[in-house]
């Protein structure tokens, strides 16, 4: 029986609880608790200031902010994406009545691979979805070259990318719109928040009404605008989370090269090379079970889970094997055969500033050494050849 403490993939940073209380006290003094107030106007300054961006508008979570995003550049149509990531990411476009294009990823970064996108659009793509998944750029050069050629928008779906910089430079200033996420789970978290990142005033500006009913004034309503604001309470925290965001990456940097000191020499275990020229943050730590591993993914991930170790399988299923994605033509699996390759072997490890090395070690242990069936029966054998081979339900 495990008697050891649970691990779970992500335990959200938080600063310490007396240091919020004078934010905390001013809301009260003010009751100023929304509506773009005090700390939300000083969250987006700030934060546009950490990230090297210049037009930040707040919003309540990154799938209203992707949803509003849409609305923003009036997308319709078609619109080319990836079926790697969160659910949320097409159904911000189902949202809108926008039909998703699923295309497949690049095997090194797990972002959509720009030759798929090409060959995907038709008269009706208006735009392209991309994700820096696991905070790792896609290639944005590639897919600006092809959004220039055909006229498309281009809105980044950066919600694991929080302070990635390329080159010295934030990776949310490319594209037409870029949407990150402070969700708990995040690397820099309001309970629950997120952000469009525009480029310029007039852009923000419209985001801002949209986010706020799509009034400008009083009495004016300019748009059908949606309710998006981030409250005084998430913008607070957000200030404090801010002066502690630095040193929490740095842990997850530490915990990151611990792991590739430990897992890099394991057979059967692919790691995923650090993007070059790249600042990351470390949002995750994700693994592929290959097939020469002795056990199959969802075998490791089971141990994995019955010794209080719970990574997750971001991101199995894909998104276009949900019941609502499924029937689409771009969904078919022969079509997406290395998205479907790598949800079968993905295992995201535990990662967090407050994990400590010693769980760190515990869980590259269990990987190093896993429990071995005595003798494999042939269900078992069949079962991992069927998941190795990506055909696993
Ligand atoms: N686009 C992309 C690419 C995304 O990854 C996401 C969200 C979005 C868009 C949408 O962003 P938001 O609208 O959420 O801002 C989680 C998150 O709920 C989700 O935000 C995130 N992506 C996704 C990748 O992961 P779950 O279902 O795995 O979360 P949950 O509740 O199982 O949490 C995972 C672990 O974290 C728990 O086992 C324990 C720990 N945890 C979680 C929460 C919520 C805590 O310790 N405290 C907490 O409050 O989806």
């Amino acid at each position: 029986m495990n008697t050891k403490a649970p691990i779970y993939v992500t335990q959200p940073d938080l600063p310490p609880l007396e240091e919020f209380m004078p934010y905390l006290q001013q809301i009260w003094d003010s009751k100023i608790l929304t509506n773009g107030g005090p700390f939300h106007k000083q969250l987006e300054a700030e934060l546009a200031d950490f990230l090297g961006v210049k037009h930040i508008s707040l919003f309540t979570n990154a799938t209203i902010a992707l949803v509003t995003a849409l609305q923003s550049l009036r997308i319709s149509g078609e619109v080319i994406t990836t079926p790697y990531s969160f659910v949320a990411t097409a159904h911000s476009l189902l949202w809108n009545g926008i039909k998703p294009v699923f295309v497949d990823i690049d095997p090194q970064t797990f972002n959509l691979d720009p030759a798929c996108i090409e060959a995907a659009i038709t008269p009706q793509t208006t735009a392209i979805m991309p994700v820096h998944c696991y905070g790792r750029p896609c290639d944005v050069e590639a897919i600006q070259r092809i959004a220039d050629d055909y006229n498309l928008k281009v809105i980044y779906d950066a919600a694991h990318a929080f302070g990635v910089k390329q080159q010295g430079q934030s990776v949310l200033q490319h594209g037409d719109l870029s949407i990150l996420s402070f969700h708990a789970t995040k690397v820099f978290n309001t309970f629950e928040g997120g952000a469009i990142i525009s480029p310029d005033a007039r852009t923000k500006q419209h985001i801002d009404h949209l986010k706020n009913f799509g009034f400008v004034n009083e009495t004016t309503v300019v748009a059908t605008g949606i309710n998006g604001k981030m409250s005084e309470l998430n913008a607070a925290l957000g200030l404090l989370q801010l002066q502690h965001v630095g040193k929490a990456i740095a842990r997850r940097k530490e915990i990151d090269a611990l792991y590739r000191s430990l897992l890099s020499d394991v057979k059967g275990i692919r790691l995923m090379e650090p993007p070059p020229d790249t600042d990351v943050n470390c949002s995750y730590f994700p693994i592929l079970v290959e097939p020469d591993y002795p056990l199959a993914r969802d075998v490791l991930y089971q141990q994995m889970k019955d010794a209080g170790i719970n990574g997750r399988r971001y991101f199995y299923p894909l998104i276009s094997d949900f019941p609502m994605y499924r029937g689409l033509p771009s969904a078919s699996a022969s079509l997406l055969p290395v998205a479907k390759a790598t949800s079968s072997r993905i295992i995201c490890l535990p990662i967090y500033p407050a994990l400590s090395d010693e769980d760190v070690a515990r869980v590259a242990a269990l990987i190093r050494t896993p429990s071995l069936p005595v003798a494999a029966p042939a269900a078992v054998m069949a079962s991992t050849q069927a998941q190795h081979a990506g055909t696993a339900a």
